[in-house]
C-alpha cells in the first residue's frame, strides 16, 4: 500500500458521505439552501476539511516582507455617514474610542461554562501570538502585515466552551455578524489581534480587536469585534450565506 492511498480513500469516503448529507437533514454542516452555488461551497468546505490537516499553518513572512496595507470596508464604525453604520452600536463605539478603549470589554458568551467580559488589559495578559502573514482580499489585492493578539483557542479554553460547541459567532460595531467552525476557531494562527506592525491596532484596521482568520480570504477576518457567541448550531440570520451572497466558507 503506497502512502497516497490512505488520504485518497478518506477523500472518496468523504465525497460519499457528502452525497448522503441532504438525506440526513441535520444541521451537521452549513446549509446549501438547495442552491447549486452553495453546494460548491459545501464541497470546498468538506474537501479542505478532509485533505488539509487541521493544524496546517499558512506561510509566515519576515519583517522585511511587510508591505503597505490598505484599510478596506468599514474604517470607522463611529462615523454615522456611512451605509454600514450600526445605529445601536455606532455611538457605543464612538464613546469607547474617545477614552482609548479603557472601558471597552469583549463579551464572550453562549455555550460556555463561564461567560466573561475581557478588557484590553485582560487580553494582553493572555497567551500571545505574533505572525506576519499575507492578507488576500476577494477584491484582488493582497498585503503582508504583522499581527499580534490572543489565539482564539486560549479564549475558548478560558470560558470553558462546551464540547458540543460547533461554531463561534462574531459581532462587530458595524453591521457585520459572521461565524467560523471549531476547526478554524482552534487553529493556532486564528487570533484576536490588538496589535499591528508592532503598534496598537489602528482604528481603520479594526481597533481595538479584530479577527485574523489566516486560512480564509480577507472578508472573513472581522474588524471591530465586540462580542463572541459560542453555539452548537449554525445560524446565518436568514442571509443565505455571507453578505452580498459571498460564500460562508472561503478557504485558501
Ligand atoms: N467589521 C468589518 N470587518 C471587516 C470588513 C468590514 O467592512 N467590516 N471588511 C473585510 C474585508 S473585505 C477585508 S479585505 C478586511 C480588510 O482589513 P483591513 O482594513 O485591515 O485591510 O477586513 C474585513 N473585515
Ligand atoms: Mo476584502
Amino acid at each position: 500500500m503506497d502512502a497516497l492511498s490512505v488520504p485518497r480513500r478518506g477523500f472518496m469516503a468523504g465525497l460519499a458521505s457528502l452525497g448522503a448529507f441532504p438525506l440526513a437533514g441535520c444541521d451537521a454542516q452549513p446549509p446549501t439552501y438547495g442552491s447549486l452555488l452553495r453546494t460548491a461551497d459545501l464541497i470546498t468546505y468538506n474537501a479542505q476539511r478532509l485533505i488539509i490537516p487541521r493544524a496546517t499553518l499558512v506561510r509566515e513572512f519576515d519583517v522585511s516582507d511587510i508591505s503597505s496595507f490598505p484599510a478596506i470596508g468599514t474604517t470607522d464604525p463611529g462615523n454615522p455617514h456611512r451605509s454600514d453604520y450600526n445605529e445601536e452600536q455606532g455611538p457605543i463605539y464612538e464613546q469607547a474610542r474617545k477614552t482609548g478603549f479603557a472601558d471597552w470589554r469583549l463579551r464572550v458568551e453562549g455555550a460556555v461554562a463561564q461567560p466573561v467580559d475581557l478588557s484590553l488589559a485582560d487580553l494582553r495578559r493572555l497567551p500571545r501570538r505574533t505572525q506576519i502573514t499575507r492578507h488576500i482580499c476577494e477584491e484582488g489585492w493582497s498585503a503582508i502585515g504583522q499581527w499580534t493578539g490572543v489565539p482564539l483557542h486560549a479564549i475558548l479554553r478560558l470560558v470553558g466552551a462546551s464540547p458540543d460547541a460547533r461554531y463561534a459567532y462574531f459581532y462587530s460595531y458595524d453591521k457585520l455578524a459572521d461565524c467560523i467552525d471549531m476547526v478554524d476557531a482552534f487553529h493556532p494562527q486564528t487570533i484576536l489581534a490588538y496589535g499591528f506592525n508592532g503598534s496598537d491596532l489602528p482604528i481603520a484596521h479594526g481597533a481595538p480587536l479584530r479577527l485574523r482568520l489566516e486560512r480564509q480570504v480577507g472578508y472573513r477576518s472581522m474588524k471591530f469585534i465586540r462580542k463572541i457567541v459560542v453555539t452548537e448550531h449554525f445560524d446565518d440570520f436568514r442571509r443565505k450565506g455571507w453578505v452580498r451572497g459571498w460564500s460562508w466558507y472561503a478557504g485558501i
